[in-house]
């Protein structure tokens, strides 16, 4: 994944652990980089070591980690400038997960090592929709939920999020029933 996604990381367990902690997970994780950079693309394997050795670290379960960093991502991508391409992605929270396969196009025409999950929406209605998951990568539909309550949080509504379809449990993707108020 691209250095900013990892960067996110960083940046999250720093603001909320500290840097002593930050630079002992990097080491457990047995990462040697000092620090990513944003633009460049690295292996998955170094962040999910990185989130592997953060959650033995600080007694966290991964899906909880994973939630709150899911919500960290909403908020930091805002801060680093990326802010107008959420803002450009729609108006509403139902408009956003909507467009988000465009908004994922758009970024992979700048950076073509990306490798994008794909979200469609079904039952789209004014309090709510459902949300499906396809992605490549294992394991990060607890990060989605954390994206989804973090988009919530950007447009001042409370969502209610239930894990409808498990792709853990069988099921051929993620998705997701969302309650919007
Ligand atoms: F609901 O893969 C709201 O590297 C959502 O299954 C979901 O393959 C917002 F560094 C710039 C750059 C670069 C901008 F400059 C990424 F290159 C992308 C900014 C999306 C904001 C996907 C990140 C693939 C990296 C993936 C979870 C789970 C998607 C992370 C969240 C808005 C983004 O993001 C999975 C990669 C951006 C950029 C957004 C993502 C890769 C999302 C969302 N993804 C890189």
């Amino acid at each position: 994944m691209y250095g900013l996604v990892n960067r996110a990381l960083q940046e999250f367990i720093c603001t909320h652990h500290g840097e002593a902690s930050w630079a002992a997970i990097r080491i457990t994780a047995g990462v040697e980089l000092e620090f990513f950079v944003r633009m460049e693309s690295y292996p998955d394997d170094i962040t999910y070591r990185l989130v592997g050795a953060a959650c033995e670290s600080l007694c966290i379960e991964p899906a909880t980690l994973l939630r709150n960093f899911g919500r960290h991502w909403v908020l930091f991508t805002g801060q680093e400038g990326y802010g107008s391409l959420l803002d450009g992605a729609g108006s509403s929270l139902q408009e956003i997960l909507t467009n988000l396969d465009d908004l994922h196009v758009r970024v992979g025409l700048m950076y073509p090592a990306l490798k994008p999950p794909s979200f469609s929406c079904s039952d789209v209605r004014e309090d709510g929709l459902t949300l499906h998951y396809f992605s490549e990568r294992p394991g990060l539909a607890p990060m989605v939920m954390g994206l989804i309550e973090g988009l919530g949080e950007r447009f001042g509504k409370t969502v209610t999020i239930r894990h409808s379809c498990d792709r853990n449990a069988g099921a051929d993707h993620d998705s997701f029933d969302i309650r919007i108020a």
